[in-house]
Order: C-alpha cells, then structure tokens, then sequence
C-alpha cells in the first residue's frame, strides 16, 4: 500500500490515530506506529512536562515515527509548542484553533505539520503557510467537532487543496478506510475505534459504553457557545443540552463541564462523564489489540477495492 503519506512518513499503512485528550498516551501512540500506523500522543490540556515525559516514554516503546496533537484551545499551549519543537517529534496535529502563530517555530524544528480543518474556508487560510498536509475532520468525528459531513468535507479539501489530504470522523473499518480514499483522501485518521482496545489505557466502563453505543447514541452539545462537543447521551450531556435551550453562559457550562472529560476516561463515570465518542462508535463492537484493529481494516479495504472493482 503507498500513497502519499506513506511515502512522506515511512510509514506502512496511511493511518493515523486520532490525538485523543486523556486518551492516546505514549502506550496507545506507540502501539499504532508499531502496527504500520501513526501513533499520535494526545497533548489535550496537559503541562508540557507531562508531554515531554509521554514522548520519551513512546520513543523507548517505538523506534517507528509517531506525533503529538496540540489542542489549540489549551492555556498550556506556549509550553507544549516548546517541547514538541525541543524534542523535535516527527509529526504535530493541531485541533480546535488555527495554529498559524506557531508554525515559524514549528518550521525551524522542521516538524511535519497536519492541521485539523473542519470546513474549506479553514483550510484555504491554512494551506498559505508550509503544511505537510490536512486533516478533513467531518461532523461524525467525536469530541470537539465542526458540522460538515466527512462525505462532503474530504471532496471538497480533496479536489483543491494542494497538499496531501487526511480523512477524519466518521470511519472505523475498511471499507470506511476505502471510501475515504475513494473521496481523494491520501490517509486517514481514526480515533473512537482505538479507544476500543487492548492497549488504551482508559476506564473500563468508557469502552464497554462505546460498544453498546448505536448510530443514534451521540449527541452535540455546547453548540450555543460555538463549542461543540460530540459525546455519548447520559445525564451529563442532557444537563448540558438543557443549558444549550437557556443560553446558560460559559461559566455555567464549565462549573459542570470541567473535568468531566477526565471523569470518563479515568473514573469510568458513566453519568457525569463526558464520554467523548464519534459516530463511528456504532460500528465498533469488540475490544482488540491495536495489530488485530489496523490488520483487520487494512484487509476489509482490500476486499473493499476487489468488491468495487467489480462494478466497473
Ligand atoms: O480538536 C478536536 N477535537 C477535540 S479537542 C478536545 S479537548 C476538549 N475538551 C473539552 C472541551 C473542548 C475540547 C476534544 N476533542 N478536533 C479537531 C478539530 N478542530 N475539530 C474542529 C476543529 C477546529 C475548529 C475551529 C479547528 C480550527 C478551528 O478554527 C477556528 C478559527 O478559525 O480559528
């Protein structure tokens, strides 16, 4: 299998793990990139140190390429940028803003950098500056989310934006994996579905809540903040979504919003938990190492591309 990305990566297969907050520490990362993925450390709100720790612990586990998602939201944002460049990681992702500030610096650490865009307005902005390439994240994606459809996005990025583009939100098997590529993606990135297996390291309760998940179990809450939060239903998310009809203000949806994401993945809360999911939750029905995950996707695209391959 080569395509773009492999060939820019090393890497085997075209796959990334979604930087999951909370969620993709160094084991999960490492485990993807040992498979012929890339593992990405989810850097979410954490100090840098934490950080800095979780990449040198990902590169005694790994001598494969791996990356770190920069969540632009987050206060530790200055500190992180550091570490990622000091350490010079091979990969950054960003998410939640417009990393535009930063990448003079990542440049200099020569850092390969895939921003997260989840419209075509964001990524025309983007692709002004020196990216290696872009992450089409569709509304089907989980946790913080824009609202075009991954159908829709990928063609879109696809057809005009110049470097290679990355599938995101939405997909969870081969032919998902396929149909990606299809669209005019050159990889794709999946998160939900890694969160469903062996080596991730959060709460028990948080993976067997996304197995039973259906493909109407997620919701998007925090939308009157233009903050919006794909998450599995519970008592949390109906709380929030009764403040979304009020208009309650940012204070009142952080008191009961803050820490909640840390509640699910390491307490395993399953009312009060912010359980962050794609919809892709409803195609996820077991709990598996992460080789079995990537080997079994990678050979449904390839009965995927012989089934299609009929029909011309
Ligand atoms: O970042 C994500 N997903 C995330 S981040 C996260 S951590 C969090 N915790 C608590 C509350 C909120 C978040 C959980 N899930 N995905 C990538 C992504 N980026 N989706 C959408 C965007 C995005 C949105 C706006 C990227 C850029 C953007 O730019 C706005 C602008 O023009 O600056």
């Amino acid at each position: 299998m080569q395509t773009e990305i492999t060939k820019m990566l090393g890497i085997k297969y075209p796959l990334f793990q979604g930087g999951m907050a909370w969620v993709s520490d160094a084991e999960l990362a490492a485990a993807v990139s040992n498979a012929g993925g890339l593992g990405i450390i989810g850097a979410g709100s954490a100090r840098g140190s934490w950080v800095r720790e979780e990449i040198k612990k990902a590169r005694k586990l790994t001598t494969k390429p791996f990356g770190v998602n920069i969540m632009l939201m987050s206060p530790e944002v200055e500190e992180v940028v550091d570490v990622v460049c000091e350490e010079r990681v091979e990969v950054v992702t960003t998410g939640a803003g417009n990393p535009g500030k930063y990448m003079e610096r990542f440049a200099r650490s020569e850092i390969k950098v895939f921003p997260i865009a989840p419209t075509l307005a964001l990524a025309r902005r983007l692709s002004r500056y020196p990216i290696a390439g872009i992450i089409a994240e569709g509304g089907e994606a989980g946790g913080h989310v824009g609202d075009v459809s991954t159908m829709v996005l990928v063609a879109l990025l696809a057809k005009e934006i110049k470097t290679p583009v990355i599938a995101a939100g939405g997909i969870a098997d081969g032919r998902g994996f396929t149909a990606a590529l299809a669209l005019g993606a050159e990889g794709v990135q999946l998160g939900t579905v890694f969160v469903c297996t062996q080596e991730c390291n959060v709460h028990e309760n948080y993976k067997q809540a996304i197995l039973k998940a259906k493909e109407r179990s997620t919701t998007v809450t925090g939308k009157s903040l233009n903050r919006p939060v794909r998450c599995l239903e519970n008592k949390l998310v109906k709380e929030l979504e009764k403040m979304d009809r009020e208009g309650a203000s940012p204070e009142e949806f952080e008191k009961i919003a803050a820490g909640s994401l840390r509640e699910a993945v390491q307490e395993g809360n399953l009312e009060l938990g912010s359980l962050m999911a794609g919809q892709s939750a409803a195609l996820i029905n077991t709990i598996k190492p992460v080789g079995e995950v990537i080997e079994s996707i990678i050979s449904e695209a390839y009965e995927t591309r012989d089934r299609l391959d009929k029909f011309f």
